[in-house]
């Protein structure tokens, strides 16, 4: 069995009520039930685990791409544009019983070209088959599709179907995450990221996307209830660590002070964290500290 075992990162995408969640809460299962309903109230990134026998699949959802509408930084769309090229595999979510949109082409436009897309056509429950098929031609035009595949998250409607799917685009890997721990380990890693995607925010094109974040502890201080976070960020070389601590550890202070109220919001309770920066030269080369760091080669 571990010879074979296959896992990889999948990017969820589309428009807002596609049905993405919906299709993670059947995935997922009732495992992580709890986990999954906290994941929608924030805009963390990872959405859930899925593993079986044979694979494991991490879903990471990319919220800086799914609202055309929003103001976005042009350094937001960028960060889910890395996620997308760094990911096994894409999901592009549409809404069967909705035509083509302009949120649908913004999408489209940012998506890369060196990573597997699949068309999923959500809510077929919704339509019949001969409205089905426009659809599909309509969108083979505006993209080289790896998959289309329609199906129903709702009543689950082809969704295994999807998952063997995946097989064809995995490769061989180690389970990242182990089956029984779904509900803990995620939280502590999406609490890593937030606290990444904060460092990427403000320190803009000085920091590289190498930079990595460790939980170090979470643990209850006794005191009003509040959660303690010790966070050790990773940076390859020292010139990054003073940017990223700034002048008077003003650039600390202000990471520090937007990603507590983010994992506040996660955690739905009061959030004491303490950030280092340490200098780890190449652990980017460093399989262990890929496994530690939640990253994949
Ligand atoms: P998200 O914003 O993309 O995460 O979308 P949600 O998962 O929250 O779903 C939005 C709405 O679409 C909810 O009311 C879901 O019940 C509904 N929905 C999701 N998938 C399906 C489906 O396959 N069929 C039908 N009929 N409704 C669905
Ligand atoms: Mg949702
Ligand atoms: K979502």
């Amino acid at each position: 069995m571990e010879n074979n075992f296959k896992s990889g990162f999948v990017a969820i995408i589309g428009r807002p009520n596609v049905g993405k969640s919906t299709f993670m809460n059947r995935v997922i299962g009732q495992k992580i039930a709890i986990m999954s309903d906290k994941a929608q109230t924030t805009r963390n990134k990872i959405q859930g685990v899925y593993t079986d026998k044979e694979k494991q699949i991490i879903f990471i959802d990319t919220p800086g791409i799914h609202k055309p509408k929003h103001k976005l930084g042009d350094f937001m769309v960028k960060i889910a544009e890395n996620t997308l090229s760094e990911v096994d595999a894409i999901m592009f979510m549409i809404n069967a019983d909705e035509g083509y949109g302009r949120g649908d082409q913004f999408i489209i436009d940012k998506l890369p070209k060196n990573t597997p897309v699949f068309l999923i056509i959500n809510k077929i429950d919704l339509v019949t088959p001969d409205e089905l098929l426009p659809l599909i031609e309509l969108y083979k035009d505006k993209f080289d599709f790896a998959e289309i595949i329609p199906i129903s998250a709702l009543e689950g409607n082809n969704v295994d179907h999807l998952m063997n799917v995946f097989d064809k685009y995995l490769a061989e890997g180690p389970q990242f995450y182990p089956e029984d721990q779904v509900t803990d380990h995620p939280e502590r890693f999406i609490i890593a990221e937030l606290i990444r995607e904060k460092v990427l925010h403000l320190t803009r094109e000085e920091i590289p996307h190498s930079v990595a974040v460790v939980i170090d502890q979470i643990s209850n201080r006794g005191d009003n209830e509040k959660v303690l976070v010790q966070a050790s960020i990773i940076v390859e070389r020292k010139s990054q660590k003073g940017i990223i601590i700034g002048k008077q550890g003003s650039m600390l202070k202000e990471v520090g002070k937007r990603a507590r109220q983010d994992i506040e919001g996660l955690l739905g309770s009061k959030v004491y964290l303490e950030l280092w920066v340490k200098v780890q030269e190449n652990w980017r080369n460093k399989p262990h500290h890929l496994y530690e760091f939640g990253f994949k080669q």
